[in-house]
């Protein structure tokens, strides 16, 4: 009984530990929202090789956040991160309309990999700053989101830069970690608060 109740008590009040790979093709954004959410700043970024990886905590969820290069001849090496992943952050650059389609098949090898089967999906439309920016639900059909079956995912707008719309992703992928654990979904451990 003792046991059970902490265990309630830690799903909803004490830290959890949430690893996220944050992945999409290269210049989509995904360092510069890595650290904009670390340090909250813009820092200059240059062309990731390899990855970065940092910690962000946000209301009692400390994500593990990798940050994977997204240059074509990198991509190989993503299925490396996937191994682990509760939650799969994958980047657009919205003004890329040329590139979506390129876009959807990483995205879909990607959320296909037996890996990633229990992973959720958070995707950042970014960019949206820029005008003749594609619209999330643009993003969304470009990607194949709305034909996903049985896999929980959501989308939400984003600008990197001045970091519009990045809480509001951190937000509903905690919640979803959490409802996942209260039943009893995901085997991710709570950690001690
Ligand atoms: N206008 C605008 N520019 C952005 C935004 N987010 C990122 N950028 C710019 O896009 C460029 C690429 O950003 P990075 O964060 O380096 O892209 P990346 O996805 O890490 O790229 P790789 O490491 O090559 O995979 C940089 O010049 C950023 O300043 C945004 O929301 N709006
Ligand atoms: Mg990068």
């Amino acid at each position: 009984m003792g046991q059970a109740f902490r265990k309630l008590f830690d799903t909803f009040f004490g830290n959890t530990d949430m690893r996220v790979v944050m992945l999409g093709l290269d210049a989509a954004g995904k360092t510069t929202i890595l650290y904009k959410l670390h340090i909250g700043e813009v820092l200059s970024t240059v062309p990731t090789i390899g990855f970065n990886v940092e910690k962000v905590q946000y209301k009692n969820v400390i994500f593990t956040v990798w940050d994977v290069g997204g240059q074509e001849k990198l991509r190989p090496l993503w299925r490396h991160y996937f191994n682990n992943t509760d939650g799969l952050i994958y980047v657009v650059d919205s003004l890329d309309r040329e590139r979506i389609g390129r876009a959807k098949q990483e995205f879909q090898t990607i959320i296909n990999d037996p890996f990633m089967l229990n992973s959720v999906i958070l995707v950042f439309a970014n960019k949206q700053d820029l005008r003749g920016a594609m619209t999330p639900m643009e993003v969304c059909e470009g990607l194949g989101l709305f034909d996903l079956k049985n896999r929980k995912w959501h989308i939400q707008g984003t600008c990197a830069l001045k970091g519009d719309g990045l809480y509001e992703g951190l937000d509903w992928l905690a919640s979803t970690l959490k409802e996942r654990k209260a039943t009893g979904f995901s085997s991710i451990g709570a950690s001690s608060f």
